[in-house]
């Protein structure tokens, strides 16, 4: 696996687990929408996602929750682009969640270090779009759409259909221009597949691993931890840590969560425990 993840001006190494800090400027995401719906208040929430320790922020516009509806094009450059601008001089990356090639092309001109695209650029223009910049991209895997995807999603093999069509993905990114080093890849925990196919891709994820890019998984509160402790979003931080820390035994290189601190507190013992002799 490569070592490095080349996102614009960054080179992230990718010698301990990286946190990716989550700022939704949504009205309705499922943990913190609503709380930094105004600009100053995403800013604000991103830079104290910075000061606890993130290695990068995604940025998002549109919510990706199950049952979701689509925003239009100008709502979410509407939310976006003043947010990301306000973070132009954090030395971190900034990556924007977004399946648009048209937010793809402002974000990645207004500073974005990195496109996190839940359908993996599948687009019409949005290789193009990635390709054109020298901003990494993450590559997820969902099957459907958010505002079905839940409906009996059914898999023969979950972690080989994942793993198969994260290998065509990142071939296609390849082909259009892409290298390896600016490509993260993510079986989409939570997106298209029940609690036992999250549990079966989280145990799988080694075969993920061997596609021989670094791994992002998100686990962060999300419905599956729900169904296992029988608690709410808001009281899923320890399920969080431990989805988090399980991915990251597992291979993943990367951690997309809400909670940066504490996940930061978690990969610290973790390093500790396998930094002893
Ligand atoms: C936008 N978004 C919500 N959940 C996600 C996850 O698990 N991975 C990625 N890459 N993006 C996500």
């Amino acid at each position: 696996m490569t070592g490095i993840l080349r996102c614009g001006r960054f080179r992230l190494t990718l010698d301990r687990p990286l946190i990716m800090g989550v700022v939704n400027v949504t009205p309705d995401s499922f943990y913190d929408g609503g709380r930094h719906v105004s600009t100053a208040a995403a800013i604000a929430h991103a830079r104290r996602l910075v000061e606890e320790g993130a290695d990068l922020l995604d940025l998002g516009g549109e919510s990706s929750r199950p049952g979701s509806e689509a925003v239009s094009l100008d709502q979410e450059l509407a939310r976006v682009l003043p947010v990301l601008d306000g973070l132009r001089d954090l030395e971190v990356p900034i990556s924007v969640d977004t399946t648009k090639p048209a937010v793809m092309r402002a974000a990645l001109a207004g500073g974005a270090a990195m496109i996190n695209d839940i359908t993996a650029l599948g687009a019409p223009g949005a290789l193009e779009a990635v390709a054109a910049s020298a901003a990494a991209v993450c590559l997820m895997h969902m099957r459907g759409e958010p505002k079905t995807m839940q409906a009996e999603p059914v898999y023969a093999d979950v972690v080989a259909e994942v793993r198969d069509f994260l290998a065509t993905r990142i071939a296609a990114c390849v082909a259009a221009g892409i290298a390896r080093e600016r490509i993260t890849i993510d079986p989409g925990f939570g997106f298209g597949k029940t609690v036992e196919h999250n549990l079966t891709l989280l145990r799988g994820l080694g075969a993920i691993v061997a596609l021989g890019v670094p791994v992002l998984a998100g686990w962060s509160r999300k419905s599956s931890l729900g169904r296992i402790t029988g608690r709410a979003a808001e009281e899923r931080l320890a399920s969080s840590l431990a989805a988090a820390l399980i991915a990251v035994q597992h291979g993943a290189r990367i951690v997309r969560v809400h909670d940066v601190a504490a996940t930061r507190d978690v990969l610290a013992v973790l390093d500790a425990v396998q930094g002893a002799p």
